[in-house]
């Protein structure tokens, strides 16, 4: 039996620290840890309401615009603005697109080199390499002589010996399956997806002024003017340049980024069997024609929310009150006690516990995160682009079932397949060819309605905070971010927050142990990942990558030693 250390783990935003026990080849036991802690709930507490989202939207630039969506739409709630149709349009396709950008970028760029090794492609024959890519592919890019100059361009950098990202990498590893010339195809596509995402994110600009934190959001809607035939606000030449842009990712989804998937799904079939986890899972919802509210979460939304326990496929509603994070096991104090508290009701108080660095392993049978563990009814739940799937699924929905369908028909898996490490890759996928359409389908409503007249763009009549109701307002903000289910929660008391609670995709998935001993979904998921060689633990890789983990989210953290070497040890 031996005790694995990988910190940090790379490939994912921020520090994330994970210990593993492996005996007979497998993992038995696994601990996740968040090492660094930052304090923007902190910040926030005092501040002008109206002013929250411009700092929760520093949580992170990875999922950049998600918190400021969840956080004006927390104030929002709380005092009662509405945002009109063209700010909720506006601001979903700026959330869709986003979702596009992230999942790609996380596909090829922190995950791929998981399942290809960019090495073995310097054996491939670029003229074979080009028949198959033609096989699984229309993309125009699959030619013979476009792979044999990726292949030299490659052989030049890896025999530099500054490989920069892809120093440390396992390479060479028995896991690694792929043929030689679909590690080329996946390794030119790494490259091609470097400038699409680089395009694609202009959108941002376009309807945000920028990227990351797009600057355009405001407490009642947005604050661009949109008007089709006026050259000082969002026009008709915007929404062209827009719907090409988008259009392009339709392609790139459909062209690129699933053929590869569904090619690597097909070289490793035993990794639908690994990595399952909790198996229960949440979605609140989201891209909804009402903006989605604490009494009200959306059903009728693009992904309709619900909670799915132990892997029945059977959806129960999502219920807000459910909701309670718990310090048992994280470097936090609560005044009262350890129990867990709802959000409103949740505190942010640091208290680091040790072990004194330098040490060798975590105090996991105290407190050994800067997460705090979200559970919902109790439970541990994962969120994300599976549970998004695994609910839209299992609800028969109109736009999810087919698509969820037709992947399982084609790679011959029946439904539960999905709940594994390979089943979240693919989920993201797929998940990102709806997001691609539904950011295009947006554009033509938001040029349909300001064609028909409405340019309303912002609610001001709840600006000023002498329109508020009076006493204590409480408001949540719901968001379905691409890591999964968001929610920022604010108590307001005069025009100041007095409290302000992230309760975040990431928490959800890297949380420690709660009061009552229960894992969170990466430490779930993690047992029974077989472990070739713990020197190399390419599979413990593949599990925590396939949740996209964002530490800086999870705990609004700062990263401070700038350490970026994996340690592996092995005791
Ligand atoms: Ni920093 Fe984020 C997303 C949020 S993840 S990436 O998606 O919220 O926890
Ligand atoms: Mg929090």
């Amino acid at each position: 039996m031996s005790r694995l250390v990988i910190d940090p783990v790379t490939r994912v935003e921020g520090h994330l620290r994970v210990e593993v026990q492996v005996d007979g080849g497998q993992v038995t036991e696994a601990y996740a840890s968040s090492t660094m802690w930052r304090g923007i709930e902190t910040i926030l507490t005092g501040r002008d309401p109206r002013d929250a989202w411009l700092f929760a939207q520093r949580i992170c630039g990875v999922c950049t615009t998600v918190h400021a969506l969840a956080s004006v739409r927390a104030v929002e709630d709380a005092v009662g603005a509405v945002p009109p149709r063209n700010a909720r349009l506006l601001r979903d396709i700026i959330a869709a697109s986003l979702s596009v950008h992230d999942h790609v970028v996380h596909f090829y760029h922190l995950q791929a080199l998981d399942w290809v090794d960019p090495t073995a492609a310097l054996a491939a024959d670029p003229t074979r390499a080009a028949a198959l890519a033609q096989s699984i592919s229309n993309y125009p890019r699959s030619t013979a002589g476009l792979f044999a100059a990726v292949q030299t361009r490659l052989r030049v950098f890896l025999e530099s010996g500054k490989i920069g990202p892809f120093t440390n990498g396992y390479w060479g590893h028995p896991a690694y399956r792929l043929s030689p010339e679909m590690n080329l195809i996946a390794f030119s596509h790494y490259l091609d997806a470097l400038d699409f995402q680089r395009d694609y994110v202009r959108v941002h600009a376009l309807l945000g002024g920028k990227n990351p934190h797009p600057q355009t959001y405001v407490v009642g809607g947005m604050a661009s003017p949109i008007d089709l035939n006026s050259q000082d606000a969002i026009n008709a030449n915007t929404l062209q340049e827009v719907a090409q842009i988008l259009q392009r990712g339709v392609e790139f989804v459909e062209q690129v980024f699933l053929p590869d998937l569904e090619a690597i799904a097909g070289a490793y079939p035993e990794w639908t069997t690994y990595g399952r986890g909790l198996g229960s899972y949440m979605v609140f919802g989201d891209y909804s024609a009402s903006p989605p509210r604490v009494a009200r979460p959306p059903r009728d939304g693009l992904f309709p929310g619900g909670v799915i326990r132990n892997g029945s496929l059977a959806v129960e509603p999502f219920d807000p009150a459910g909701i309670a994070e718990s310090v048992a096991h994280s470097w936090f104090r609560y005044e009262q006690s350890d129990a867990a508290l709802p959000p409103w009701l949740g505190e942010t108080q640091p208290q680091y516990t040790g072990p004194e660095p330098p040490f060798e392993q975590l105090d996991v049978a105290g407190k050994y995160s800067w997460l705090k563990a979200p559970r919902y009814q109790g439970m541990a739940v994962e969120v994300g682009p599976l549970a998004r799937l695994l609910v839209g699924y299992s609800l028969n929905d109109a736009r999810i079932h087919p698509l969820v369908q037709g992947a399982l028909d084609r790679l011959h898996l029946p439904p539960e397949a999905l709940m594994s490490t390979l089943g979240r890759v693919l989920a993201r996928g797929l998940e990102t060819r709806l997001m691609a359409q539904h950011s295009l389908d947006l554009v033509a409503e938001l040029r349909d309605n300001v064609a028909s007249g409405d340019l309303a763009i912002a609610d001001t009549g709840r600006w000023r905070p002498t329109s508020w109701p009076d006493g204590t307002l409480r408001g949540v903000g719901f968001h379905e971010a691409p890591r999964g289910a968001l929610s920022h929660w604010v108590v307001i008391e005069g025009d100041r927050i007095r409290n302000y609670q992230a309760v975040v995709p990431t928490t959800w998935n890297a949380s420690p142990r709660d009061a009552d001993g229960n894992p969170g979904a990466y430490e779930a998921s993690l047992v029974g990942t077989p472990v070739a060689d713990p020197q190399r633990p390419l599979e413990v890789l593949r599990t925590l990558h396939s949740f996209d983990p964002c530490m800086a989210c999870a705990a609004h953290l700062y990263d401070a030693d700038g350490n970026d070497i994996i340690q592996v040890r092995v005791q």
